[in-house]
């Protein structure tokens, strides 16, 4: 059984210089990530400040299955302009549970193998369980409405002249997303027969005005579009809300995070379809790169102002992108 030490847990790193600082929104920036990645985490915070916090200083939260390493954490406080706060992932949010079939988890896992990103990763499953339905849950997150979630090794390509958690809360937004595109449908070949099995069990649930025509092919089946949940920006009461939660244990009963590959960015977007009408949501238009693919503004007077990235390369005009069909809704 390991022990940890309680700053091994949860451990807050304030800075002088913001004592007094008041932040129009309870927001902070969420990231879940190794010890491994400090390198490449750094290049992301460093873009971050430079294009965004610097002028704002919006808290972080970084959260990690295994202990913070004090170089870690010294590395993240030097690049920060906010308040960092280190917290540990308990092992109940980060495991198998009890009620999965072991035998069967495996050989879904030998069935994908290689032929699928992750096909064989059970650490993979894990992590998209946690990100579907325990991060927001997590202590360090309760004094917050709005989070940001970045990732080590994205890119922020532009300047961003506006706050967008005010953004958020000034135009009663729930989601907002940068890219969206297709999952690989063997990752998922349950979910939307599960999908409908919960809204059958919970017809109120469904929002009057949702987006379900947006994830809906032609011939009733799921189109496989989504958010890329990689970038968002989101309010915390919609993951903490009955729909959400409701929605994620049934999803974890059924157990696809491990007998098959279920991604936390369907279940968000899934769930953002249901629950939320279409005017909560927002396509934030900004400079934005996860590998493979990016958002790149296409206005060019904003392009040439603020920008590092080619607009022809933009996702948008990618026809794996569900974008312009969500924005056609
Ligand atoms: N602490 C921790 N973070 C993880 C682990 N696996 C993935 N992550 C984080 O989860 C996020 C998604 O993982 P990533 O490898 O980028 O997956 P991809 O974007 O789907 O290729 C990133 O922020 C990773 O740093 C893990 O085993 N432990
Ligand atoms: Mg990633």
């Amino acid at each position: 059984m390991l022990t940890y030490t309680p700053d091994q847990i949860r451990d807050s790193r304030l800075k002088p210089g913001n004592t007094g600082l008041v932040l129009p929104v309870r927001a902070a920036f969420v990231i879940l990530v190794r010890n491994s990645e400090l390198h490449q985490l750094r290049a992301t915070i460093r873009q971050l400040e430079d294009q965004f916090n610097a002028r704002h200083r919006y808290p972080y939260v970084f959260l990690n299955d295994k202990p913070f390493t004090e170089e870690f954490k010294r590395a993240m406080e030097w690049v920060t302009s906010g308040d960092c706060h280190f917290g540990l992932v308990p092992y109940e949010h980060w495991s198998m549970p009890p009620w999965i079939d072991r035998v069967r988890a495996k050989w879904a896992m030998t069935m994908m193998g290689s032929r699928v990103p992750y096909g064989d990763s059970e650490s993979y499953r894990k992590m998209c369980r946690y990100e579907s339905g325990f991060f927001f849950r997590h202590p360090l997150l309760d004094g917050f409405d709005y989070y940001w979630r970045v990732e080590p090794g994205v890119e922020f390509t532009c300047s961003i002249p506006y706050d967008p958690f005010k953004f958020m809360v000034d135009n009663n937004k729930s989601y907002g997303f940068a890219i969206s595109l297709r999952e690989i449908p063997v990752t998922v070949k349950s979910l939307w027969k599960t999908t409908n099995a919960f809204r059958a069990a919970y017809p109120d649930y469904t929002a009057p005005n949702n987006m379900l025509r947006w994830v809906t092919a032609p011939d009733g089946d799921y189109n496989m579009c989504h958010f890329w949940s990689n970038f968002e920006i989101a309010s915390l009461a919609f993951l903490r809300s009955p729909q959400y939660t409701a929605y994620f244990d049934f999803l974890d009963r059924a157990g696809g995070f491990f007998l098959e590959r279920w991604g936390d960015a369907p279940i968000h977007s899934l769930a953002v379809a249901m629950f939320l009408n279409k005017s909560q949501v927002h396509y934030f238009d900004i400079g934005y790169y996860h590998s493979p693919f990016q958002n790149c503004p296409t206005d060019p007077h904003f392009n040439a102002q603020h920008c590092f990235c080619n607009s022809n390369h933009s996702m948008i005009y990618n026809e794996d992108s569900c974008t312009n069909d969500w924005l056609a809704l």
